[in-house]
């Protein structure tokens, strides 16, 4: 079983915006912004509007830049996640119910409270890289824990 999902990473200014998340999958951990693609919406639709609800911004464009698929220890389940990066947008973040938006510079990104997967990728996406991966957790995120990666696989890729 495969759910598909989106995270947007706003990049503007040697700055990049990441949500604390307040409630669910990966709460107390900062991260992009995205979520479940809905029946009938595309993924680049999907991303769009989860940055409007989490962060209350209008993405200008927005370019995939990324697909990792995600697994835990005993679970079928596969996350797959289309990342995509918006340099431009209109409005200013706002604190919605699923997120806390704060700007961090790009030298001083919060890894450790981050998905412990993110360390790997974000050198790929800042240097403008194309990259698909997969990652197995033994398990999910949370305040307290931080997933231990079990087994990753990651590569520069020429198109997603
Ligand atoms: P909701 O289920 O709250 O969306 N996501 C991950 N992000 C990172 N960096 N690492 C992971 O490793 C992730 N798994 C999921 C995708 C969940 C949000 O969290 C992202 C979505 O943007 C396992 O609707």
């Amino acid at each position: 079983m495969t759910k598909i999902l989106t995270l947007c990473m706003v990049i503007q200014d040697q700055k990049i915006l990441l949500g604390m998340k307040k409630k669910g999958f990966g709460v107390g951990r900062w991260n992009g912004f995205g979520g479940k693609v809905e029946p009938g919406e595309t993924v680049e639709a999907a991303a769009r509007r989860e940055l409007q609800e989490e962060a209350g911004i209008e993405a200008g464009e927005m370019k995939e830049v990324g697909v990792l698929e995600f697994t835990f220890e005993n679970d079928p389940k596969v996350l797959e996640v289309h990342i995509f990066k918006v340099n431009s947008f209109n409005g200013q973040p706002v604190e919605s119910e699923e997120m806390k938006p704060q700007w961090f510079s790009l030298n001083d990104i919060p890894f450790s409270d981050m998905w412990s997967d993110d360390i790997h990728w974000f050198p790929l996406l800042l240097s403008g890289k194309l990259f698909k991966g997969k990652f197995l957790f033994d398990r999910p995120s949370d305040a307290e824990y931080s997933a231990k990666i079990l087994g990753k696989e990651l590569h520069e890729v020429n198109t997603l």
